[in-house]
């Protein structure tokens, strides 16, 4: 018999061919004449999903049938980056693919770069989820991603005369290939109104809750396939819209802009994501976002458990939920609201069941990043669940008080209310009560979580406390992003290290190997030369790809300090000034990120850049050996492009701020080396790599509360570093920006006279520091032999490491085979 193989499986290049014409013909609806590259990214994109769904289906089935205990990662935030060519990653079908629209005489790049991003997320936490997904796959841990299809992502960014300028991100203009609408499993969720109580047929007291609007979700399904797995699990994100019942009476009554208005407000709480990284803004649209994708969610695992005929009784049996920071963390007051409300079980084994299911993932140590609730906008918006949260709040603090008694500071700062003036709600706090885990995602952090932020629950329930160092996936930040790398990689050990990135310590003896080592210069080489082209192309900027590429690459926040970053550039700029022959090594500063848009401090940081750039760049006393380039519109999709080209990371933060970072990780993986402070997930780099392939500076965590305690005077290192003290009149005095000496005032006012993240003290350990890279780099061979050291030692960052230890100390969870059906 001839086996023909069918178009929408078929993994010959002749049947991905007849796929991408079909898929052309009948969802496009075109002729190759007249198609756009849009129209055969499309098609290829639905060629590559045709190929992804029996593996779905299967999955799903699987799961069903064994009633599989699952993960549900709950977050606001999904940034997924591009689909296209991860899932050719993951389907292992990457190279045929691109022979098969090769043949067709398409440029398969160009199709890839065709891909609207789902922007679903700011920056690290955002990425953490979708990486986390990835490895849940590739682990075969059943799993639901759970969030907001937010119709617009992050905010595109453009930078017009140096300033940051914000554009709407449509990302759904085109349509997306990805998900799958499942109207028939959509929800309802209520918002304001009141409550009554009553008693019910039993003489039990019951509450009702009379809401004033009903808002409706929308699951909006992608499948999210692991790698070289036939596991495609899913990530559910809600959509809201009106429902078609409640608007009857408007309707009816002939008042039908009111209806339609109606609908309108409904359709905002998926509209936009917020655009804030680090801060918390108490707006009631952002609490409604939460309790609506979160209501959402836990009806729909119910409604799962229903299909399952499990009985409620077991649900934290069923399903275990990681809460992704606080922002979901009303599921706690919820899940009551539904087990005791809805469907009539005890306070006490409802609370049982809801202290079982979970888990909460802290991201920050930062004070304006915690989120709290003003009690008036949250009791208009939840007026059940500010009952509930009372509720929960008096039967805790009564633990409390029997544990620590007659301490009343300690009743007041463990509080779910903050009542020391206008009163708020802490969700930190629920979220810690709710939660049988409680983790920070790296050693420091969890530790400085225990120490400080954290201390009066770690006292309370230590038992409660662990770490999870963050992880990035291997498959996107190299497989995907660094092919050549992978080549030589896969030449000397195999390709097993995509599954067990530990394997890499076996490139540890090629950091001896002359001819390896040149091999891996070339490959940095090439790729430094590629970007270069695209700088030139987008920026008008030459830049020398012999340089060395110095990258910051991150949101912009004064924790994050872009601005010691700028301070180094202005001091090698006046020493070049001082002396034009000076003997420095050539660089390029490349700058990506984008800045919440109000945060002036940080929109005015990226001004500075800019105007630094227009200065140096084209100073003929510079001769080329410095080059500074904002590179607009950081993404998930360019970031591909920048790790793999970075021959040093900067990971600058002050000891203390930046929880893990993540970024740290991805450089470091494509062979950067790093210059960092003791900070976050920097500490296990460091501890991994060795301490002589890791440039260090600054002070410690420690010496940051000590100076900060003792008065920490920024003036002083003004006064008595003439270094400084220049870089910084040179801003001042408006040579970077044509005289004007009062646009950068409120950035310099706040480091002269509060220097909250030490840049002033931190800043000739970092000069220092970099003087020792500048050295190092001009030894070729022992950078690069420090360079494949990193790449060597980095198993540790591996995500697939991270979720393995959530499944084993967090989640009680093991995996599921899936065997495709015939
Ligand atoms: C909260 C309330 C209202 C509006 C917005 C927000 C909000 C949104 C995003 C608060 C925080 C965020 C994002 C935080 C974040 O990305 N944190 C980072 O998480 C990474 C993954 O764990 C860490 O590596 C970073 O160190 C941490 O900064």
């Amino acid at each position: 018999i001839i086996q023909v193989e069918d178009d929408r499986t078929g993994l010959s290049i002749e049947a991905l061919k007849r796929g991408f014409l079909d898929n052309l013909f009948y969802v496009q609806g075109k002729f190759s004449g007249i198609a756009t590259k849009n129209d055969c990214y499309m098609a290829l994109a639905y060629t590559v999903r045709d190929r992804l769904f029996k593996r779905w289906v299967d999955t799903a089935e699987t799961y069903t049938k064994n009633g599989s205990r699952t993960v549900c990662y709950l977050s606001a935030e999904f940034l997924m980056g591009p689909h296209l060519g991860n899932n050719l990653i993951n389907l292992g079908i990457y190279d045929q693919v691109k022979q098969a629209i090769e043949e067709l005489g398409l440029d398969f790049y160009e199709l890839l770069e065709q891909e609207e991003e789902p922007g679903l997320g700011n920056g690290g936490l955002g990425r953490l989820a979708a990486c986390y997904l990835d490895s849940m796959a590739s682990l075969e841990i059943p799993s639901l991603g759970y969030g907001i299809r937010y119709e617009f992502g992050i905010f595109e960014q453009k930078i017009q005369d140096g300033w940051q300028v914000e554009i709407t991100d449509k990302w759904l203009r085109f349509g997306n290939p990805w998900d799958v609408a499942r109207p028939e499993w959509s929800v309802e969720v209520k918002l304001g109104g009141h409550t009554e109580s009553y008693v019910d047929e039993n003489d039990r007291y019951r509450v009702r809750w009379i809401p004033f609007q009903v808002v409706k979700g929308i699951p909006y399904d992608t499948p999210i396939l692991g790698y070289k797995v036939n596991t495609a699990n899913t990530l559910r994100l809600w959509a809201a819209e009106a429902p078609e019942s409640f608007d009857f009476e408007a309707f009816n009554s002939g008042d039908y802009v009111k209806a339609v208005q109606a609908k309108m407000t409904s359709e905002n709480l998926s509209k936009v994501l917020y655009p804030n990284d680090n801060v918390s803004q108490g707006k009631k649209l952002r609490l409604a976002q939460q309790i609506f994708f979160v209501s959402c969610s836990l009806q729909d695992m119910i409604r799962i458990m229903k299909g399952q005929k499990i009985p409620l009784e077991k649900f934290h049996e069923k399903f275990v939920i990681q809460l992704n920071d606080t922002h979901p963390s009303i599921a706690v007051a919820e899940l009551m609201r539904l087990l005791v409300d809805e469907y009539g079980m005890e306070w006490e084994q409802a609370w049982e069941i809801t202290t079982k299911a979970f888990a909460y993932t802290n991201h920050t140590l930062l004070p304006e990043a915690l989120e709290k609730w003003p009690l008036g906008l949250f009791g208009e918006l939840l007026p059940r669940h500010l009952q509930i949260i009372y509720e929960i709040n008096g039967r805790f603090l009564d633990d409390v008080r029997i544990k620590f008694p007659d301490d009343f500071d300690r009743l007041k700062r463990m509080s779910l209310i903050d009542e020391s003036g206008e009163r708020y709600i802490r969700m930190a706090n629920l979220a810690c009560v709710g939660s049988f885990a409680i983790n920070g995602v790296a050693q420091l952090h969890t530790e400085l979580l225990q120490k400080d932020v954290l201390h009066d629950f770690y006292e309370m329930y230590p038992e409660k406390f662990n770490n999870k160092t963050n992880g990035i996936t291997p498959r996107r930040f190299m497989v995907l992003s660094n092919p050549r790398l992978c080549e030589l990689i896969d030449s000397k050990i195999g390709n097993t290290w995509i599954k067990n990135l530990h394997e890499l310590r076996q490139l540890e003896a090629f950091a001896e190997d002359v001819e390896f080592r040149h091999k891996f210069r070339q490959i940095k080489q090439a790729i430094k030369q590629d970007l270069a082209e695209y700088i030139k192309a987008k920026n008008g900027i030459d830049v020398d790809a012999n340089s060395l590429f110095d990258i910051q690459a991150k949101r912009f926040h004064e924790y994050k300090r872009q601005h010691l970053n700028a301070l180094h550039i202005i001091t090698l700029y006046n020493r070049i000034k001082a002396n034009p022959n000076i003997d420095i090594t050539p660089r390029t500063f490349l700058f990506g990120g984008k800045a919440a848009p109000g945060y002036y401090i940080a929109k005015l940081t990226i001004k500075l850049i800019n105007s630094i750039g227009e200065v140096v760049n084209r100073d003929p006393d510079v001769r080329g050996r410095l080059k500074v380039v904002f590179l607009e519109d950081y993404s998930v999709k360019f970031a591909q492009r920048v790790y793999p080209a970075a021959d040093l990371s900067e990971q600058i933060s002050t000891a203390g701020k930046e929880a893990s970072g993540t970024g740290n990780m991805k450089f470091a993986l494509n062979g950067a080396l790093t210059i960092g402070t003791l900070d976050g997930a920097n500490v296990e780099i460091r501890e991994e790599v060795g301490e002589e392939n890791f440039f260090l500076f600054g002070l410690t965590a420690e010496e940051v509360y000590a100076k900060k305690a003792q008065g920490y005077d920024p003036m002083y290192y003004y006064n008595r570093d003439p270094e400084l003290k220049l870089a910084i009149d040179r801003i001042s005095s408006g040579f970077f920006s044509h005289g004007d000496a009062n646009l950068f005032k409120p950035l310099l006012d706040t480091l002269l006279h509060r220097d909250e993240y030490m840049l002033l003290a931190d800043y000739r350990s970092y000069i220092e520091c970099q003087e020792q890279v500048s050295q190092a780099y001009r030894d070729v061979e022992n950078w690069t032999r420090m360079a494949i050291l990193n790449v060597a030692r980095m198993g540790k960052f591996s995500s697939d490491r991270s979720i393995s230890d959530y499944c084993e100390d967090i989640w009680q969870i093991q995996p599921v085979k899936i065997e495709l059906s015939e």
